[in-house]
Parts: structure tokens; C-alpha cells; sequence
């Protein structure tokens, strides 16, 4: 018996989200230009066994497939991004047809199916030929990013009514500029901040510009990862604030009140913070539609001396683990969501990512794919936004990361997301049991979640 109050809010979306560069392949396709991805996933050493995004998914060539397999799935809603430099070739100025073409289509196919579109502008691929102008360490990149930005609106806007400036932009930092772990592979402490800081300007100016071509909803998505001290100790109560305000506090504080949190400068950054110009906050600064948030797991925090944050994360003996080494720990979303309620005002939000890789088994003979570690995630991640929502949160959607097996970034193919399996060889499409377990509840508008698992 599922009681009324224990359902999901009416017109609740239900969803998958994807990546360009992590299903598309064929990047330089009819006339696109190169990304950075492109280059680093082609310099040796960069990405284990050395894969690349050239054929990833295949989605390019199989986008109609794809997109009738989320209306068997019965998904209402689908979030994917937009390679820039299909667009802009060379990162500004001329457009190239075909490349907005191929977006144009599958929106189309989209809407004749009636899944929503959530189309965010950037996930990671930058324009290599912006990065060779200095990428997201020159002050101009905020004026490229609303360009690009306003000829997607100009073409799409109306057919999609859900549009995203950035995707995750603490990542985009700190595993490009600060770690060098992503693309461009930087590590500056130095670098790190005036990236973050460009990459909001561009935030703010692609908002501005939406007001004036567009007529819907616009949005920041980020990944929060709630922090819990290991112990009470002074010193790891004090490397746990700082680990919050430099993941999680950083974007939405200055996004939504104009401000960095104190620690970034004063304990974190030191003398490689440097001082904005008011005007640069009064950009930043623009009224959202909605946020989106990325949830995967929470980290438990002890002071130690790892630069430049002098904080860590511990390993619980008792917790369940991802494939990725990150604890199951559902209790932390509905934490974060309170949080985000109470520190930013209860904005429309949606959880724009969730989901976990899992050693998954082969497909059996029979086409199924057993993965019930996935389904309990889903399951149990379902009902602490349901939690949240009981507490007052206006939770609007929920997006599984991800529809498909794809492309980990710098882990490559080895680390499986999808809820639908991906024979890398053959390109056939599997869903799993979670996909399955998922259609229902979508079907039953999320009462078949308070269900037993079937096995
Ligand atoms: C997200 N972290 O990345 C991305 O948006 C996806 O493209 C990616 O495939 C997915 O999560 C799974 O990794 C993240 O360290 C990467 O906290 C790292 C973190 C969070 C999100």
C-alpha cells in the first residue's frame, strides 16, 4: 500500500542523461572541429587502455535507435549535451550546419516520442581551438560561451524548453586545472581559481543572453558530495568545512548570492585567490529557473596534508562500495537537498545525475543483464529524494546516470554506468534488470519503488 503523501509530485520527470563526447563517437563528423578531449584522450598515458572518444557508443549514426529504446524504457524525460565544437568549429564565429543539424533531428525524434529534451551547453568538450586561445583561462571565453550559447537558443529554443549552462563546473576544475586528471590536463593552484571564475562569468553571460532570445528555463547543474567529519576533532571539523566549501559551496554560492565562501581565499587558495571585480559578481549573479544536482555518494572527512585542500577522505569499514570506489550512501541526498533548501531558498530543482558502476555479468543467454546492486541503488536513492520531498524540497525530476554503458572519461570503457548494457564490439543495445525495474516505476509514477526487489 503506497499512500498518497508517499507518491511523487504530479508531472514528476523521469529520465536519463548522457554526454556528447561519452556516447557520440565520430567526432569530427561532418565538418566538426576538435575538442580537447579529442587531443588528450590521443596522447599516451592519458586514459587507461589508451580509449578514446572516436566511436564510443556510436550514437551519432544510431541516435533514432536510441532514442526509440528510451520510448520502450518509457522515459518522459532525456538530458544529453551539445559537442560545442560541432557547432563552432573553430570555438566562435562560423556555424557549421550539419552539426546543429544532427542536434535539431534528435530533438525532433525526442518530442515525437514525447520525451522532454534537458539539453545542457557544456559537458567538458571544449573547442581544442579555444583552448588554444587559453580555454577557460581567458576573460573572453565568457563572450565564445554566450555566442555558442545563442545559436543553439536561436535554433532550438521552444522545442527545448529545458536548457543547462554548465555541467558540474567544480569537475571541470579540479580535473583539468588543479589535478590534471581530465582535459587540459592542468595543475595549477594558480590556474584553478581564475578558471572556476571564468567558467561562472560564462554561466552568467549565457544566462543574459537566453533572456533575450529565449523564453523558458535555464539552470546550473553541479555535483554536490555532501561531507561528514571522521572524528569531532578541531582539526577534522575544520578540514570537513573547507572540503564543503570548496565542492560544494563554491558554484552555488556564487551563483546564487553573488559570493565565493571565505575559505577558498582565506584557507585554502591563500595567495592564488585573487580579488574580482564587483562587476564580475553582477554577472555571475543571474536569476536560474532551476539548479540541478549530481549525486553520488558522500565523503567522510580527516584533516590530513594533501594539497591544497588539507583534507581527505576515509573509507568506512562498513560501507558499500561502487566499482568507482565511491560508498552507497543515500541518506546523503536527502541531507544535501535539506541543505541546498535552507542555504539557497527552495529553488525548483533536479536531480540531474544518480546512478553507480557495478561489475555487472555478462548477458546470459536469454538478453538479460542481472544487476541488482544498480536496483537497490536506484531504489534506495529514489526514496531519500522522496524523504527530501516529504521535508518540503521542490524536487521536479530525477535523471539516472546513464542510459547507456559509455565512456568514463579518463577510465575509459572500463567502468559501466548504463542501465542499458553496451556490447562495445557489436554496438547491441541490452537493457539491464535496473532499466527494467525503472520502466515500472516510471509507469507507476514511483509507487513500485516502496516494492521488494525482485530478487
Ligand atoms: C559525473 N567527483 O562526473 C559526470 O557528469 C559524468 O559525465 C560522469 O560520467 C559521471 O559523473 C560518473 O563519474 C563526476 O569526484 C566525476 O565527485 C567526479 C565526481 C563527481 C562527478
Amino acid at each position: 500500500m503506497t499512500s498518497n503523501a508517499r507518491r511523487f509530485p504530479e508531472g514528476f520527470l523521469w529520465g536519463a542523461a548522457t554526454a556528447a563526447h561519452q556516447i557520440e563517437g565520430s567526432p569530427m563528423a561532418d565538418g566538426a572541429g576538435p575538442s580537447i578531449w579529442t587531443r588528450f584522450a590521443h596522447t599516451p598515458g592519458m586514459t587507461v587502455n589508451g580509449d578514446t572518444g572516436d566511436v564510443a557508443c556510436d550514437h551519432y549514426n544510431r541516435m533514432k535507435d536510441d532514442v526509440a529504446l528510451m520510448a520502450e524504457l518509457g522515459l518522459k524525460a532525456y538530458r544529453f549535451s551539445v559537442s560545442w565544437s560541432r557547432i563552432l568549429p573553430d570555438g566562435t564565429g562560423r556555424v557549421n550546419q550539419k552539426g546543429l543539424d544532427f542536434y535539431s533531428r534528435l530533438v525532433d525524434e525526442l518530442l515525437a516520442k514525447g520525451i522532454e529534451p534537458l539539453l545542457t551547453l557544456y559537458h567538458w568538450d571544449l573547442p581544442a581551438a579555444l583552448d588554444d586561445r587559453g580555454g577557460w583561462l581567458n576573460r573572453d571565453i565568457a563572450q565564445w560561451f554566450a555566442e555558442y550559447g545563442s545559436v543553439l537558443y536561436r535554433a532550438l529554443d521552444g522545442r527545448v524548453k529545458k536548457w543547462v549552462t554548465l555541467n558540474e563546473p567544480w569537475v571541470v576544475t579540479d580535473g583539468g586545472y588543479l589535478h590534471g586528471a581530465l582535459a587540459p590536463g592542468h595543475r595549477s593552484k594558480y590556474e584553478t581559481p581564475i578558471a572556476t571564475h571564468n567558467l561562472m562569468r560564462a554561466h552568467g553571460a549565457a544566462v543574459q543572453a537566453y533572456r533575450e532570445i529565449g523564453k523558458h528555463e535555464i539552470g546550473l547543474v553541479v555535483n554536490i558530495e555532501p561531507k561528514y567529519p571522521n572524528t569531532q576533532s578541531p582539526e577534522d571539523l575544520a578540514a570537513t568545512k573547507r572540503a564543503h566549501a570548496y565542492m560544494n559551496e563554491q558554484y552555488l554560492d556564487v551563483a546564487l548570492l553573488g559570493k565565493y565562501p571565505p575559505e577558498l581565499k582565506n584557507e585554502i587558495f591563500g595567495d592564488a585567490w585573487p580579488e574580482w571585480a564587483d562587476e564580475d559578481y553582477a554577472l555571475i549573479k543571474q536569476k536560474l529557473d532551476f539548479i540541478g544536482i549530481n549525486y553520488y555518494t558522500r565523503s567522510v572527512t580527516e584533516a590530513t596534508d594533501s594539497y591544497p585542500l588539507k583534507a581527505g577522505a576515509v573509507r568506512q569499514k562498513l560501507g558499500t562500495y561502487t566499482e568507482t570506489g565511491w560508498e552507497v550512501f543515500p541518506q546523503g541526498l536527502t541531507d544535501l537537498l535539506v541543505w541546498a533548501k535552507d542555504r539557497y531558498g527552495n529553488i525548483p530543482t533536479y536531480i540531474t545525475e544518480n546512478g553507480a558502476a557495478f561489475f555487472d555479468p555478462a548477458v546470459a543467454e536469454e538478453g538479460r543483464v542481472r544487476d541488482p546492486l544498480r536496483m537497490g541503488y536506484l531504489k534506495k536513492h529514489l526514496t531519500a529524494i522522496r524523504n527530501a520531498i516529504d521535508q518540503g524540497c521542490d524536487i521536479r525530476g530525477y535523471m539516472v546516470w546513464s542510459l547507456l554503458d559509455n565512456l568514463e572519461w579518463s577510465l575509459g570503457y572500463s567502468k559501466r554506468f548504463g542501465i542499458v548494457h553496451v556490447n562495445y564490439g557489436t554496438q547491441e543495445r541490452t537493457p539491464k534488470d535496473s532499466a527494467r525495474w525503472y520502466s515500472k516505476a516510471i509507469q507507476t509514477h514511483g509507487a513500485s519503488v516502496d516494492d521488494p526487489l525482485p530478487y
